[in-house]
């Protein structure tokens, strides 16, 4: 298969083609773009922004925002029909995912990224966009969806995912590591403990399957840029970073190499920085420095800004990790599953399925439970009920659920310092645990046969008169 793109620029022309790019002309670095890309991402159109004739910024330098926020966007990205009902791309997905091979990057001499170098003191992060996104953030973010490289010293591996990076001064920024387990900060902690420098990249202005790969949870050593090649069906173009050696991919919008300080010999303080709760719940604190040796950038280059908003506003609208517990049910043999999906965010996970025997849905919901990062609610439901749908799930919770006998409550559960619901004495000595309510909003299985009939139309039915009485209904 083969996706479409080869870079971000021929991904926002199809986003043109679909009609979901707007172009803003004007607004400020400062909160402007931010905002206007939060009542967007909550608009129902939820178009693409690509934001031009930015004050203060050398004519030409663009933002884009909101890439892949909706189902549409975010199917056309893995090259699906954007048309496909959110569900069935998702499926799709999960079922292609599974049978990914990793596709090694390959090395050109065609390099856009390479059109302009500044290096030395001439580097001067002034000259890019990074805006300020939310109201209280601690100062503007050139890295909020863009890529970080390091590289492994002992192994040679290219570890390549999402990491906020805050601007403090003309070749200064900080890089954010949630917990010592990214692989970034495996990898960069590796030259510390030896009192070195970690060589990193940033690229920004990525396309999004470099984006997907970098959100995806993959195994140590494994590369995100062998991942998103597998997404494209075509490897992903790099050459050799002057400056640190890594792989970079060449079509990006522009690139920063230098060196990752080791956090015990400089810091400085890093956030707030909104967080996809919708909350600002982890503190200011220390964050490793990089200092940057070298830029280069695309002729009016483009950077690809995706900051955590509020939810229901998400960067991806399709449910990656709805996908993930949905291939972990399959995994140990949970039958049945038509769909999954996450709400408000990632906070709420819903599956739906067809119940063959007593426990089935709460074996599912079990499993769900176990995996689902920081949300508290998992909800079971029928094969009737659209997991996209959250009205049709609440629907299911209050006519299917009696919650004196279909509520469980499991303690103790994976969470993280963003909660916002812990106590700040909590979350400072690392209690950072949750629980997690499971409703099985499934007919109880012994009533199966005897429940009252729904009067509405099944999924397949209601799909069947808009297809066939589609003059009636405007398209979406
Ligand atoms: C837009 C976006 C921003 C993110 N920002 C951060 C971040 O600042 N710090 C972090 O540790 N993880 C962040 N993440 C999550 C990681 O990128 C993600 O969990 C990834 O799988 C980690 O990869 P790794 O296992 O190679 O470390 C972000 C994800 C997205 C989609
Ligand atoms: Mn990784």
């Amino acid at each position: 298969m083969h996706i479409g793109y080869r870079d971000l620029r021929e991904f926002i022309g199809l986003v043109d083609g679909i009609g979901d790019l707007r172009k803003v002309s004007g607004a400020s670095l400062d909160r402007e773009i931010g905002a206007i890309t939060e009542v967007a991402a909550g608009d129902p159109q939820c178009p693409a922004l690509l934001f031009d004739d930015i004050p203060g910024q050398p004519r030409g330098n663009r933002v884009f925002t909101n890439a892949t926020v909706n189902s549409r966007r975010a199917a056309l990205a893995l090259g699906l029909d954007p048309e496909l009902p959110a569900l069935d791309a998702l499926k799709a997905w999960k079922q292609r995912r599974s049978g990914l091979k990793p596709l090694a990057p390959e090395v050109t001499s065609d390099v856009p990224v390479m059109e302009n170098t500044v290096s030395g003191k001439d580097v001067d992060l002034s000259r890019f966009p990074a805006p300020v996104w939310h109201k209280h953030d601690g100062g503007p973010y050139i890295g909020s969806g863009s890529i970080v490289l390091t590289r492994d010293p002992d192994t040679g591996w290219v570890n390549s995912s999402i990491y906020r990076v805050q601007v403090h001064d003309r070749n200064v920024v900080t890089v954010q590591f949630d917990h010592n387990g990214r692989h970034g900060a495996m990898i960069a902690r590796k030259y510390w403990d030896k009192g070195e420098a970690c060589p990193i990249v940033l690229v920004h202005g990525q396309d999004p399957s470099l984006f997907i790969a970098g959100f995806e949870y993959l195994p140590d050593g494994a590369s995100e840029l062998d991942f998103a090649g597998a997404i494209r069906g075509a490897p992903v173009e790099v050459f050799k970073g002057p400056l640190t050696g890594m792989p970079i991919p060449a079509r990006a919008e522009i690139v920063m190499e230098g060196r990752l300080l080791p956090l015990g010999e400089k810091s400085l303080p890093e956030g707030p920085f909104g967080e996809f709760t919708g909350y600002y719940a982890a503190d200011r604190r220390p964050g490793p420095v990089m200092e940057i040796d070298a830029v280069y950038h695309r002729t009016d280059p483009i950077l690809f800004g995706s900051p955590p908003l509020k939810p229901p506003r998400f960067h991806f609208g399709l449910s990656f990790r709805a996908a993930g517990i949905w291939a972990n049910l399959e995994a140990v043999g949970v039958t049945d599953i038509v769909g999954t999906w996450q709400h408000v965010s990632q906070l709420m996970t819903v599956i739906a399925l067809k119940q063959r025997y007593a426990g089935h849905a709460k074996r599912a919901g079990l499993i769900a439970a176990a995996n689902t990062y920081m949300g508290r609610i998992v909800v079971l439901v029928d094969d009737d009920v659209d997991p996209t749908n959250l009205a049709d799930v609440m629907w299911a919770v209050t006519t299917r659920a009696e919650p004196s006998e279909d509520v469980d409550i499991v303690r103790n559960a994976w969470s993280s310092s963003l909660d916002p619901r812990i106590s700040a004495e909590n979350r400072a000595i690392g209690l950072t645990s949750n629980s997690k309510m499971i409703i099985d909003a499934c007919i109880p299985f012994d009533q199966l046969d005897g429940y009252p009939r729904t009067t509405a139309l099944s999924i397949a039915e209601s799909n069947e008169v808009r297809k066939r009485w589609s003059g009636v209904f405007r398209s979406r």
